[in-house]
């Protein structure tokens, strides 16, 4: 039987049910059941908040995707979600759908700091708070918390366990997901966790599309377009990638029919967008806000930024990745270039500042080691970081307040000291965040706390302007 997407029992459970997997994983499943055909309807799950679900009951869960080209809006109805669960209403429900026999993937946009772990390590954090409450009770709070949980029931039952797939930002996403959860399953039940050693798939993923938060004027542009109000619509951008590790416990829908690229080895196609795509949004996101821009494309309009960010790519971060299969580096710079100057893309500076401590290390930090080791200059990438430091403080260039969020935003405002040697020298002993060579290494220190300086006395802008 040929399903359609609206009438597809749930085989994929998704934590995380923010916009931008609305705005991609889902879309992507959704296409291939039109194509193929399966079992594939999703149940998302939130982790924190009600919102989403009570915004989407109401329409069956049905909601508008938004496509913002640079030359115009197309709306797309979204009908693959068969239910949404708010964990910390209902722990026990979430584990139920996750331990049903017909789910057979458990997806996961959690954002980095969801799974608890070390981010210049990749290890669980056993210290995390999430985790603690996990170890202590069996309904959980944390991802790595429910993804051992329902392992654990689905081992009792019988049943095989379900493919993980994680779709965050996170360099060999699969391999440290399966970590995190290997090490948290070790501390519940050591056979738990040599079963899921043995049986257990977790494909690493890359994933691509810019979707920036929707917005109230959005609501309203779209209720003009469309005629129909939804309160819960995405706006996303025309382009998407989405790049798969083709190894799943127990079948997969059929994504490779709508563009997904099944390959063996996802981790070169990981690195070059983590670097070239969120190195370089991360970069511009601090220098773009201390400069008093409010968006990627009001940056990208500032001729400053623009050449600023196309010798990132160029002198710092092209040359120190290997290309994936069949990608062309310098023209995937030139994509993003356009795909960041697209001015229908209200995606805020502040936004992708968030979490900085929680992205740094696989966005940028990697880059600088490598480079640092092989003796290539990295100023740009030095700037970026010293940019992030001058976020934190929470004060701006313009004297104003500015609301850092990160889960380490109270220990990073406490260590901006009146010499930015020091500042630099409190940062840099973050082993949270700073890997060791970085750490350990005095000529970065002195090359950060000189972007630092010439941040507090020129501003971002000229400080960008090289
Ligand atoms: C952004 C990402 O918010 C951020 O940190 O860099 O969400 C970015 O837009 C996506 O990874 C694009 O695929």
């Amino acid at each position: 039987m040929h399903r359609t997407p609206s009438d597809a029992p749930a085989g994929i459970v998704h934590l995380g049910l923010g916009a931008f997997f609305r705005a991609h994983g889902a879309i992507f499943v959704s296409e291939a059941m039109e194509a193929s055909g399966g079992d594939w309807g999703i149940i998302g799950v939130s982790l924190q908040s009600p919102g989403t679900r009570d915004r989407l009951k109401p329409q069956g869960w049905a909601y508008t995707a938004l496509e913002l080209g640079p030359e115009g809006e197309t709306a797309q109805v979204v009908t693959v979600l068969r239910d949404v669960l708010v964990a910390p209403e209902d722990p026990q429900a979430v584990l139920d759908a996750m331990a049903a026999q017909a789910v057979r993937i458990v997806s996961l946009t959690v954002t980095e700091k969801g799974y608890c772990h070390e981010p210049s390590t990749g290890r669980l954090n056993p210290d995390h708070p999430d985790i603690r409450h996990d170890l202590g009770h069996p309904l959980p709070k944390s991802a790595p918390g429910f993804l051992v949980r329902a392992l654990q029931a689905r081992r009792a039952a019988g049943l095989d366990p379900f493919t993980v797939l994680c779709c965050d930002n996170l360099p060999e996403n699969g391999r440290v997901v399966r970590g995190v959860v290997l090490d948290l399953a070790r501390l519940v039940d050591p056979a738990l966790a040599s079963w899921i050693e043995a049986k257990g798939a977790f494909p690493s993923t890359m994933v691509d599309r810019i979707v920036p938060a929707t917005t109230p004027a959005d609501l309203d542009r779209l209720e003009a377009l469309t005629g129909h109000r939804d309160e819960a619509p995405v706006m996303h951008e025309p382009f998407r990638q989405w790049v798969v590790e083709d190894s799943f416990a127990c079948g997969r829908p059929d994504l490779g029919a709508v563009g997904v690229q099944l390959v063996q080895d996802v981790t070169p196609f990981e690195y070059m967008k983590l670097r070239m795509l969120n190195g370089t949004h991360s970069s511009l996101a601090y220098l773009g806000y201390l400069a008093g821009h409010e968006t990627i494309s009001d940056t990208m309009a500032d001729p400053v930024f623009a050449r600023f960010v196309d010798r990132l790519w160029r002198d710092e971060i092209i040359p120190a990745l290997t290309p994936p299969p069949g990608e062309d580096l310098p023209a995937y710079a030139r994509a993003l270039h356009n795909r960041y100057a697209n001015p229908a893309i209200r995606h805020r500076t502040w936004q992708i500042a968030m979490d900085g401590s929680q992205k740094l290390p696989q966005r940028i930090l990697g880059t600088i080691v490598e480079s640092r080791a092989a003796g290539q200059p990295v100023p740009g990438l030095t700037l970026a970081v010293a940019a992030w430091i001058r976020y934190t403080s929470g004060r701006g260039e313009d004297g104003q307040g500015i609301e850092v969020k990160d889960p380490l935003a109270p220990q990073l405002a406490a260590l901006w000291r009146d010499d930015p040697a020091q500042t630099v020298a409190g940062f840099l002993s973050l082993s949270q965040v700073f890997p060791a060579a970085l750490r350990e290494d005095e000529g970065f220190a002195a090359d950060v706390t000189e972007a630092l300086n010439r941040l507090i006395r020129k501003g971002a802008r000229a400080a960008a302007d090289g």
